[in-house]
C-alpha cells in the first residue's frame, strides 16, 4: 500500500492526503485521511537523503527547534506574526498587512487582521487557496474528497460511464459583511471539459508483455481522467486564476463565474532507472522505459512580465527532485518550463525584480524539514533551508516595502506559523 501511495497519491488528486502520508494530523474536515497516515509512516517514505544524527540536531549543529537555527546565511526570519496554524497550506496578505490563512487540516480560515486580532473567518473544508481583493474581500478555495477507501479503485476512475468520485470543489467568496458566496464550480466543470484528457499518462512505449509484469498498483496508461483539487488561488485582471492540482490545470475563473482554461501542464517524464525499478518492485523490462506521471500544479501567481508562473510535483512517482516552475503565456497559454529538480514543490512567490522563490514542503522527508529555493535567471540556488515544512510563501509590499513571507511547520500538529523572511 504504501509503495501504490507514494506512486499515484498525488495522481489521485489527494494532494492533501499525500501531505498526510507524512503522518500528518487528519483534519476533521477530511475524515478518514488517518488511513493513510497509517499506511505512509514517514520511515516507509525512504530514499537518498540526509539525515539527521540521533540527536535530532540537524548539520547545522542546531537544535531542531532552536531560536538558533533561524539563522542561515544573512538570511533570517521574523518572530511569528502568527503561531499554533494547523495545515497552514496556503495564505494572503493584503494590502493593509492582514494576514489569511487556510488551516487546510483544521478546516478553518484564520485571519489575523491589521490590528493584531486574531479570528475565524469560516469553517469547513478549505482547499489551500486563499486570495485577497483589496483590502476586504477574502475568495477561497473549498476541497472536499470522497472518503478514502480501503482498497482504492486500480484502473482510472472518472471513465466516461463510471460512477464519479464524490468531490466538491468550488471557489467562494467571502464580503466584508461576512457573507458567503460560491464563485464557481470547478468540479462541475472539470466534468463538463476534463481539460488534461489530452495528456496520455504512464507507460505509453512499453511492450505488451512487460506491461503485464508491472505491479497492479501501477495504473495502465490513461488519459486525464475526471478529478478536481483547486489547491491555490491568485487575484489576476479583475477575475482569479486556479492551480487545480488534481485537474492538472490552470483556470481562470471570471468576475462573473464563468470558467476558462488557461493551460494544461505536460505529463512529467520519469526516466525508470534500476533504483526506481527496485523500490517498487517494476519488472527488469522496464528499466529504460519512461513513465510519464501526471503535472501536478501547486501554485499559480502572476509575474512582473505579466506571465503566469505554477510550481509543481510529480503525481506519480514522487521522486526527490521531480518538480518544475513553469511559465505559462498569458495570452497564447504555452506551457515552458522555467526551472526544475524541486521536492514537494508545493508554493512560490515572485519578487518584482523577478526572482522567483519556490517552496520545497519537505526534502528530507524524515527529518521533515523543507526550504525555499530561489530562481533567478534561470538558475537555482538554495536560499533558505528551514528546521521544518514549508507549505506556502507570498510576496507583498512593493519597492523596499516588499517583504517575503512564509508558512512553515504545522504538518503533524498545530505549530504551523507564519513568519517574514528576511532577505
Ligand atoms: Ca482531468
Amino acid at each position: 500500500m504504501a509503495r501504490r501511495n507514494r506512486w499515484r497519491v498525488a495522481a489521485a488528486g489527494t494532494l492533501i492526503l499525500s501531505l498526510s502520508g507524512f503522518g500528518l494530523a487528519p483534519a476533521a474536515a477530511h475524515n478518514g485521511a488517518d488511513d493513510k497516515v497509517k499506511e505512509v509512516a514517514p520511515d516507509e517514505v525512504d530514499g537518498d537523503r540526509d539525515h539527521e544524527d540521533e540527536h535530532g540536531k540537524d548539520k547545522h549543529g542546531k537544535d531542531k527547534h532552536g531560536k538558533d537555527a533561524k539563522h542561515h546565511k544573512g538570511v533570517h526570519l521574523s518572530d511569528p506574526l502568527l503561531d499554533g496554524l494547523l495545515g497552514p497550506l496556503g495564505f494572503a496578505v493584503s494590502k493593509d498587512g492582514s494576514i489569511t490563512v487556510a488551516e487546510v487540516f483544521a478546516g478553518r480560515l484564520t485571519q489575523l487582521t491589521r490590528g493584531g486580532e486574531v479570528r475565524t473567518l469560516f469553517e469547513g473544508p478549505v482547499g489551500g487557496g486563499v486570495a485577497v481583493h483589496g483590502r476586504k474581500e477574502v475568495v477561497f478555495t473549498v476541497t472536499r474528497f470522497p472518503e478514502p477507501v480501503e482498497e482504492p479503485e486500480l484502473e482510472t476512475p472518472g471513465e466516461p460511464g463510471e460512477e464519479l468520485p464524490d468531490i466538491e470543489a468550488t471557489l467562494e467568496r467571502l464580503r466584508p459583511n461576512g457573507q458567503q458566496e460560491t464563485l464557481a464550480d470547478l468540479w462541475l466543470y472539470e466534468q463538463q471539459n476534463n481539460p488534461d484528457q489530452i495528456n496520455t499518462y504512464g507507460f505509453r512505449d512499453l511492450d505488451e508483455a512487460c506491461a503485464a509484469q508491472l505491479p497492479e498498483f501501477i495504473p495502465p496508461v490513461y488519459t486525464g481522467i475526471l478529478e478536481s483539487n483547486p489547491y491555490a488561488v491568485t487575484t489576476d485582471r479583475g477575475g482569479w486564476l486556479v492551480a487545480d492540482a488534481a485537474a492538472n490545470a490552470i483556470l481562470r475563473v471570471h468576475r462573473n463565474g464563468t470558467i476558462s482554461t488557461v493551460a494544461v501542464l505536460p505529463p512529467v517524464p520519469n526516466l525508470v532507472t534500476e533504483e526506481l525499478a527496485a523500490e517498487f518492485g517494476l519488472p527488469a523490462c522496464a528499466v529504460g522505459a519512461t513513465y510519464w506521471g501526471e503535472p501536478v500544479p501547486t501554485d499559480v501567481e502572476v509575474g512582473p512580465d505579466g506571465h503566469y508562473y505554477v510550481s509543481s510535483l510529480p503525481g506519480g512517482p514522487e521522486l526527490p527532485g521531480s518538480g518544475s516552475v513553469f511559465r505559462v503565456h498569458r495570452k497564447t497559454g504555452e506551457v515552458t518550463q522555467v526551472a526544475t529538480g524541486f521536492t514537494m514543490a508545493v508554493d512560490l512567490a515572485i519578487s518584482r525584480d523577478g526572482t522567483i522563490y519556490v517552496a520545497e514542503l519537505a526534502t528530507d522527508f524524515e527529518a521533515m524539514t523543507g526550504r525555499i529555493s530561489k530562481i533567478r535567471n534561470g538558475t537555482v540556488s538554495v536560499f533558505y533551508e528551514a528546521d521544518t515544512t514549508v507549505s506556502a510563501l507570498e510576496i507583498a509590499g512593493h519597492g523596499k516595502h516588499e517583504r517575503l513571507y512564509a508558512a512553515m511547520g504545522g504538518m503533524e500538529a498545530p505549530d504551523g506559523v507564519i513568519v517574514v523572511v528576511h532577505r
